[in-house]
């Protein structure tokens, strides 16, 4: 029996990566297959509320610090993810590790210190990279209240991200244009997944190879 698909969903903020993914659960309910729908970070585990607190500015913390809580934070679901893989369900996370190396580098971190902690967690057999402007995303009603959600780092993380990409191949990391209509972008991001609908045959890989 093949195992299930492991599909991440990268964006920067204002990039309608939650409506993608939500969509994305629906569709394979309703061609009859089963999805887990993750989101990180997960709030909700006793690390992610510390998070939360963080992103909200209701605490300070060390910029490493905070960049281990998030790696801990996926790696407290990082067994739930292989087993629902070997179960047969297709995994799809709204954010992983690319948001995690992407928005702590935009800061200052050193990159390859910032994969260090999420080495050997499963990989995502696909990554949807769902590109916006800053100019479009200030179109869209700019940014939220939460920490990151400024211009400037945006643009940082855009460019870091883009690094990021450039190290896989076109068939694992997709770049999607979201600055469209939420229609055309659905309808791009279907047409890369779709095909893994059937289950993946290959071993699951580990980050970072
Ligand atoms: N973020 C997210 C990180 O800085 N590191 C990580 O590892 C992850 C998963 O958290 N601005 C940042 C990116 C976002 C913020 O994410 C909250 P969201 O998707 O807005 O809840």
């Amino acid at each position: 029996m093949p195992r299930g698909a492991f599909i991440a969903v990268e964006g920067l903020d204002r990039s309608g990566k939650t409506t993608q993914v939500t969509n994305l659960e629906t569709r394979f309910q309703a061609a009859g297959i089963d999805v887990k729908l993750l989101k990180f970070p997960d709030r909700t585990t006793a690390i992610g509320k510390m998070i939360d607190a963080y992103l909200r500015s209701q605490s300070e913390l060390d910029d490493h610090a905070i960049h281990l809580l998030f790696s801990a934070n996926r790696w407290e679901l990082a067994t739930t993810i292989e087993r629902l893989l070997n179960e047969g369900t297709i995994v799809v996370c709204d954010r992983y590790a690319f948001s995690g190396v992407a928005f702590s580098a935009a800061k200052g971190l050193d990159l390859d210190w910032c994969r260090s902690p999420d080495v050997s967690l499963p990989a995502p057999d696909v990554t949807l990279f769902l590109d916006i402007s800053p100019e479009k995303a200030r179109e869209r009603g700019g940014y939220g209240e939460e920490r990151y959600e400024k211009e400037e780092l945006q643009r940082k993380v855009r460019t870091i991200f883009s690094k990021i990409s450039g190290e896989f191949s076109a068939e694992k990391w997709v770049t999607v244009d979201a600055g469209r209509s939420q229609e055309d972008v659905a309808a791009d991001v279907w047409s890369f997944v779709e095909g893994f609908a059937a289950g993946v045959h290959s071993p699951l890989q580990r980050l970072w190879t």
